[in-house]
């Protein structure tokens, strides 16, 4: 897949979106502040599903305030060069998106008591999600052929550096009282034991039906219909050629994968994880 890209301290990021001077701001000179939130994931890991569940959590449940602006808007991605304006605007506690790998993620984070919750998803449906999804982006000339993308994805030419760095890095800090990650997945199997587990983290406290409505309005069909969050609004997609919220299931990838290509991601997969003192769900399955 190609698209105008430059490098930052080894990573791939994209032009006009961001910047130079914008990654180093995020990284050194953005202040974070105590009661900030950090959605961080690697792309198509659930970013936008969790945008969604913890606006709401942050408005026990009030659609109205937490979709008074469109998703894309609401919880912005702070390293972009159109965030400034957008972070201004949030109402405290703060809700901030990032894909930026640990590495290189806002120094006064790690002095702070802020908050991160990192979304994780089994890195075969990544790579199905994020095929289609470079198809409906404007900025991209997608790769068409499944293996050349599965290539693209393995040898780090992504965003953000490699998913398997991605997931090293964030998970250092597992142990940590501030970190709650969480898979895609275990949202999908059980959303309301995970907004519950989540609004314990948060310290928030919503009685069963503030509860509910957070889970009704953040399902993949509430949320594909609602245009303040299927990003029906946004300019960089063309939403003629697909739609951001695609199939949102789990296991999408068995659709893709030849059984051949299946062992060779495995084989990669291996290797690269190798030295990563922690085993997911998918590593079982696939
Ligand atoms: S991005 O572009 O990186 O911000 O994308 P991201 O939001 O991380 O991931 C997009 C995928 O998440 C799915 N999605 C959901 N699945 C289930 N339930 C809900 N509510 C939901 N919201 C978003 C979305 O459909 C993309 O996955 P695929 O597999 O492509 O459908």
């Amino acid at each position: 897949m190609s698209y105008d890209h430059f490098y930052y301290k080894g990573f791939r990021f994209l032009k006009d979106v961001h910047t130079e001077e914008s990654i180093n701001h995020a990284e050194n000179e953005f202040e974070v502040f105590d009661d900030d939130i950090y959605n961080i994931t690697f792309p198509k890991s659930g970013t936008n599903w969790m945008i969604e569940i913890l606006n709401l959590i942050k408005h026990k449940g009030d659609v109205t305030k937490s979709n008074a602006v469109p998703i894309q808007m609401r919880s912005p991605w702070y390293e972009t060069t159109m965030a400034k304006e957008q972070i201004d605007n949030l109402d405290p506690p703060r809700i901030i998106t990032s894909h930026l790998p640990q590495q290189i993620f806002a120094k006064s984070f790690f002095k702070s008591k802020a908050k991160i919750i990192y979304t994780l998803r089994n890195p075969r449906d990544v790579i199905v999600s994020l095929f289609h999804f470079t198809k409906i982006v404007n900025l991209f000339t997608p790769i068409e052929n499944f293996q050349n993308f599965i290539d693209y994805f393995v040898q780090g030419e992504t965003l953000y550096g490699t998913w398997f760095d991605h997931v090293k890095g964030w998970m250092q800090m597992k142990d940590d009282e501030r970190f709650f990650y969480i898979t895609y997945e275990e949202l999908l199997q059980d959303l309301r034991g995970s907004v519950v587990r989540l609004c314990k983290f948060l310290g928030q406290e919503l009685d069963d039906a503030q509860i509910d409505l957070v889970v009704e309005h953040s399902t993949f069909k509430s949320m594909k219909k609602n245009p303040m969050s299927n990003w029906s609004q946004s300019d960089i997609l063309d939403n003629s050629k697909g739609s951001f919220m695609r199939k949102g299931i789990s296991g999408d990838w068995k659709n893709h994968f030849t059984v051949a290509q299946s062992e060779y991601f495995d084989k990669i997969y291996q290797e690269k994880m190798k030295d990563f003192n922690m085993s997911f769900f998918w590593e079982q399955s696939s």
